[in-house]
């Protein structure tokens, strides 16, 4: 494999090589949570950022890139940077990109901490809110939650994680007692013997996870696909199961009965290691192949396939991503998925277990350490009086000072709709293109009294703020993320901030001091010392940071967390020792009944709508719609539909249709492909205003993550008038 090349001089050399008048910095790229190694290269006359190279050294990447991340460098010194704080004169034109003018750090802070407190004065302290995301590092997502709960001394605060990696934790919560996302280091993923990836479409998403998968089946062994539509992935697996939108969950009952049933389950470690087996043999005797198949529209013959190759496999990887966790059942079908691993005791050694593709690039980090409405670092609780007394000690504060958990993302928006929340500062995040029910979000957005803005460009969601500040981009600062393994990485600063923007942490200790905060902030001048109380926040938490140091993270490629103390080495893989993170040191085999999307189709809706992305664009595409090359690639969204669908709406390939459900419509051009179901359509989400799929997409959230269904409702077509395509 390509990590022996690495080993060699010639991969050693390549990434030493510099260039006269250039410096190449360390560090890792912007977008996804491979957080793929890269050097950026400065010139050092002019001190800018002017291009990119591979680092074949980074263990996990192993120099490979995705057209994302080779032109994610053309962010830093983008034309469209905001350069100075924004302030909006002309309220009514909320909701547009008209009526900001320039101006100073001074006035944009004056501005905003007396609207902050009057907010709070005629209000309360809950009326402000706060709303982030987790492309920032550990060091930035930490101090907005402390920021939140300590300057602002509200409840409200929640981030974008809740559209992405909720599901994920609560299903690895429930079932491990700890939700890290991959129990397992990626140079574990090519040698396992099975990989049964579901909802995951790794080739677009992970790409650069893509050599270590091929190399599965180039070893001999096999790869599993549950997946709507034939992606690059399903084309290649051994098994393609073509579920129908919304019916993992009695996909994953019966692969776990079939196991069962068949032989596979591993006796002494269900007897020693866990709970809830006999219960849950009981509740998947129901989901034989047959009765899956109904519900799911899979081939029986498939079901019964893939379960014998996993369950003959001596070594097997689970993977899922957001396509089974973004349902109203999210948490379910993460924890029915991961019981194929529990029943067969196929988890807590090398080459096995259980991974979720992580989506941001800080989207493991960034949900531990105190961005969720009722989370602290280090994975706390804000509920638990005892993480609570732990965490005020290292904030100053007594624990009668802390706020209440507040309410999940998009809960927060129903309390602008009611104006229970009146102020917002949102961060890293643009809702009004990403957060479903589209209409709801935005009128919720331009019902606050006063809304502040942080970001490098003008998103769709800075076009409803009152203030925009201008933040930098990930290369103008440094920190730490946590990638999609669990380890730790460092990023390297490669350039100073464009214009007048400052990265987040500085803007929110600069705020807090004007907020009469300051006592609780003014020693956190720099990223590196934010780390060193970070580190300390975390310490004795379930995701333990504190011997994860800066040096630490140089020395040995990154830490693995849980790292508790100075001699730790970190954690590459978990539960080695076969000790589970619930009270009992067990963990829970979860019987799981099934039920059906919160919008099943009908005579008005017939289709189901999915949702998803491309390789093209990352997220809600304010970042790269703006990169020509990506742009090019992939300019506007389409709508995929199934040949035999097309000729019974009789439309064809690139033509119109308005797409439309119960809350919204949108024209799309159509991409006529075999590789959908015939029942089903898909749409990407990276575009912004009226060519947003949010639209169209339900809010009905899981009962535990609160993750909103963006991944199945019910929807239907209509050829768009001729009139209109001329
Ligand atoms: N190019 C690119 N890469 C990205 C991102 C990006 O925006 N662009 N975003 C990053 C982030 S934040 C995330 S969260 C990840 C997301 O990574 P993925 O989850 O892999 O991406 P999606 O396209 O949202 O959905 C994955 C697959 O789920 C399938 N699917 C839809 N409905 C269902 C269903 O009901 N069941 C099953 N089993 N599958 C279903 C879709 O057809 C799709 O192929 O990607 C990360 N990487
Ligand atoms: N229909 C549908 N909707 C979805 C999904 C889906 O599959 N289907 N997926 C969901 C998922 S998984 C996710 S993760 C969400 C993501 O959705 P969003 O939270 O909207 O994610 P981004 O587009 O990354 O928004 C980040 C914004 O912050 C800016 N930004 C980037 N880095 C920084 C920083 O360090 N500081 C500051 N201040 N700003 C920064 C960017 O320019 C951008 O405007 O979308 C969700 N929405
Ligand atoms: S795979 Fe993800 S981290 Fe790697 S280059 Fe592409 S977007 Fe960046
Ligand atoms: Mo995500």
């Amino acid at each position: 494999m390509q990590e022996d090349k690495v080993k060699d001089k010639f991969y050693r050399d390549i990434a030493n090589l510099t260039h006269p008048n250039e410096k190449l910095i360390k560090t890792h790229c912007s977008y996804c949570g491979m957080q793929c190694g890269m050097n950026l290269r400065v010139d050092t006359n002019k001190n800018k950022i002017i291009g990119v190279e591979p680092r074949y050294d980074w263990p996990v990447t192993l120099g490979k890139m995705c057209p994302k991340g080779v032109t994610a460098y053309q962010q830093t010194n983008h034309d469209d940077r905001i350069q100075f704080p924004l302030i909006r004169d002309d309220a009514s034109r909320k909701g547009t990109k008209e009526g900001f003018r320039e101006a100073s750090w001074e006035e944009a802070y004056d501005l905003v901490v007396r609207k902050f407190k009057q907010i709070q004065g005629d209000y309360g302290k809950d009326a402000m809110s706060v709303f982030s995301g987790v492309s920032m590092t550990n060091e930035k997502c930490y101090l907005t939650g402390k920021f939140a709960r300590v300057a602002l001394q509200t409840r409200y605060i929640d981030y974008n994680g809740r559209y992405c990696m909720s599901s994920a934790a609560g299903g690895f919560n429930r079932s491990f007692g700890v939700d890290r996302g991959s129990t397992f280091p990626w140079t574990d993923l090519h040698q396992t013997d099975c990989l049964f990836l579901a909802g995951s479409n790794t080739a677009e998403c992970h790409p650069t996870s893509l050599f270590r998968i091929w190399e599965v089946q180039e070893r001999g062994g096999y790869i599993i696909v549950v997946d709507p539509r034939e992606t690059p992935t399903a084309r290649r697996a051994d098994v393609h199961l073509d579920l129908r939108p919304g019916t993992d969950l009695a996909l994953a009952n019966c692969m776990v009965n079939l196991l069962i049933e068949n032989g596979y389950v591993d006796e002494a470690f269900i007897q020693d290691h866990t709970n809830g087996f006999e219960e849950t043999k009981q509740l998947v005797k129901q989901f034989t192949p047959a009765y899956t198949s109904a519900i799911t529209g899979v081939d029986p013959e498939k079901l019964i396939r893939a379960a014998e190759i996993y369950g003959e496999a001596p070594n097997a990887i689970v993977a899922f991503a957001r396509g089974i966790e973004q349902q109203i059942k999210g948490v379910d079908n993460v924890s029915g998925y991961v019981n194929m691993a529990l029943v067969t005791g196929k988890i807590g050694r090398p080459k096995s277990g259980v991974a979720t593709f992580t989506g941001q690039g800080n989207g493991q980090g960034g949900r531990e350490h105190g961005q969720k409405s009722d989370n602290l670092p280090g994975y706390r609780k804000i509920t638990n009086p005892e993480h609570v007394a732990e965490v005020c000690q290292v904030w100053g504060i007594k624990p009668e000072e802390m706020p209440k958990a507040g309410v999940s993302a998009h809960e927060m928006f129903g309390l602008m709709n009611e104006k229970t929340i009146r102020g917002l500062y949102l961060l890293c995040s643009n809702p009004a293109v990403s957060a479903p029910n589209s209409n709801y979000v935005r009128a919720a957005l331009k019902n606050l009294d006063f809304m502040v803005c942080a970001d490098f460009y003008l998103s769709e969601s800075a076009e409803y703020a009152d203030v925009v500040l201008p933040s930098v981009t990930w290369s103008e600062d440094e920190g730490t993320v946590t990638n999609l393994e669990g380890r730790v990485i460092k990023i390297n600063k490669a350039q100073e901030p464009v214009g007048e923007s400052k990265p987040d942490w500085l803007i929110q200790v600069e705020l807090a001091e004007r907020m009469g905060r300051g006592e609780y902030f003014r020693h956190l001048t720099s990223a590196r010392l934010i780390s060193d109380e970070f580190r300390l926040a975390t310490k004795g938490g379930l995701a333990d940071y504190y011997g994860a140091t800066w040096e630490k993270i140089d020395q040995q490629d990154g830490v693995f967390w849980p790292c508790p103390d100075d001699e730790h080495k970190g954690t590459p893989h978990m539960f080695l020792d076969k000790k589970f993170n619930h009270p009992d040191g067990r963990a829970k085999i979860c019987a799981l009944p099934y039920r059906p999307p919160a919008e099943e189709p009908c005579n008005e809706y017939p289709l189901r709508l999915t949702t998803g992305r491309v390789v093209y664009h990352y997220l809600s595409g304010n970042q790269t719609r703006r990169i020509p090359f990506l742009n090019d690639m992939c300019p506007e969204p389409f709508v995929e539909v199934h040949p035999l669908t097309a000729k019974q709406y009789d439309i064809s390939h690139d033509e119109k249709v308005r797409l439309y459900t119960r809350r919204g419509t949108a024209i799309y051009k159509v991409k006529v492909t075999e590789a959908i179901r015939e029942d089903t359509v898909f749409v990407p989400y990276h575009f912004g205003h009226e060519q947003s799929i949010n639209l169209l997409t339900i809010d009905a959230l899981d009962p535990i993550s609160r993750m909103p269904e963006f991944k199945a409702c019910a929807a239907q077509i209509e050829k768009w008038e001729v009139s209109h395509n001329a």
